[in-house]
């Protein structure tokens, strides 16, 4: 019986070793990914013919718990590749340190990446000296970096939760997140706030929910090419889902995927855990709600990215299998399926 050592994560938590058996049957379908650092938000990319995964990179601070997220106060970002799906990931190290943004002051959240013409593109949110969420971009020519931040955020950016789909030369960025997301307080186009609790300027219930973001990305891709526009979800009788539809409207952590030529919008629905997706004709949608992707997972967050890697699929998520603490989870992958019809095989992350 050889035992399997899950290592703590961060000293400073003085998480204990765990010994593990292998004749315990474990209740999670899939294992860490990584358990050197703490990861979360994976977003997945096939570069060059290898897998690399940009993630959120959680650390433990001295910030209380809230709903508005104040204790995911991140402050950097690792990449890491794999060879196979298969493989080992490798921790390539620290890509991008808040103290290298000039105008980034805190909370470094979940990010993506996009390759143009031999050049990597890190795309990732943080509060600015004000408070307000912003999306940067950092530069780099390899996906491992160096990346050099952009000395501005990108013009007309708010809220967070970047993710950059290529469709054949275009690209398209998705982003915000409500509630610590702050995409509430800009349904006037400005950033207002009336309430200090996460859910102030939401919404009534019977009202269209609030909308996740897009635009085109300019030919340089550190600008948007147009002005945002709001991305439609809808029931199947092509009414928007509402705000009080907590089991399918939308809450954070965007993605598109595009599978037999139809594109794939998916989103977690925060509060009730889930990762729903919605099917649509092109890159702005609007999208038809379908159902749940990925059931909720162990934490409060759920957070995920969707990739082609020869001729499968696979979801990368997170959960709090290593620490038991919402702030401080771990990525995981699992293969994912379309049905013959368009749909996604719902899956239960704990079997
Ligand atoms: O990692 C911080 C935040 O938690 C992300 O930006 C959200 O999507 C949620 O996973």
């Amino acid at each position: 019986m050889t035992p399997i050592y899950l290592l703590s994560c961060n000293p400073s938590t003085e998480k204990q070793t765990e010994e593990i058996t292998e004749n315990e049957e474990s209740k999670y379908l899939s294992k860490p990914l990584v358990s050197h650092v703490f990861t979360a938000d994976p977003s997945a990319h096939v570069f060059n013919g290898k897998i690399y995964i940009y993630p959120s990179h959680d650390v433990e601070s001295e910030i209380d718990q809230d709903d508005s997220g104040a204790h995911f106060n991140m402050r950097d970002y690792h990449v890491f590749s794999m060879e196979s799906i298969d493989a080992e990931p490798v921790d390539h190290g620290v890509i991008l340190d808040v103290d290298d943004v000039p105008w980034a002051k805190r909370q470094m959240w979940a990010p993506d990446a996009a390759e143009k013409d031999g050049k990597y593109y890190f795309y990732f949110p943080a509060k600015d000296y004000d408070d307000i969420f912003r999306i940067g971009v950092a530069v780099a020519d390899s996906p491992t970096g160096p990346f050099k931040a952009e000395d501005e955020p990108i013009k007309g950016s708010f809220s967070m939760d970047p993710a950059v789909f290529q469709d054949g030369e275009e690209y398209y960025m998705y982003w915000g997140g409500i509630w610590g997301g702050q995409l509430q307080k800009w349904r006037t186009g400005e950033y207002v706030s009336t309430g200090d609790r996460p859910y102030d300027d939401e919404p009534e219930d019977d009202e269209p929910a609030i909308a996740p973001m897009i635009a085109k990305m300019s030919d340089d891709m550190l600008q948007f090419a147009e002005t945002p526009r709001q991305v439609l979800i809808l029931d199947k009788d092509g009414e928007p889902i509402k705000a009080g539809d907590h089991e399918r409207r939308f809450f954070e952590a965007a993605w598109v995927h595009k599978h037999d030529g139809k594109y794939y919008f998916s989103y977690s629905t925060g509060d009730t855990h889930n990762i729903a997706y919605a099917i649509g004709d092109n890159p702005y949608g609007p999208f038809t709600y379908q159902g749940v992707i990925l059931q909720p997972v162990e934490g409060w967050t759920n957070h995920h990215s969707i990739v082609k890697v020869d001729d499968k699929w696979y979801i990368f998520y997170h959960d709090t299998e290593i620490s038991g603490e919402t702030h401080l989870r771990n990525i995981k992958m699992a293969e994912m399926t379309h049905n013959p019809d368009g749909t996604i095989q719902t899956i239960n992350p704990m079997k």
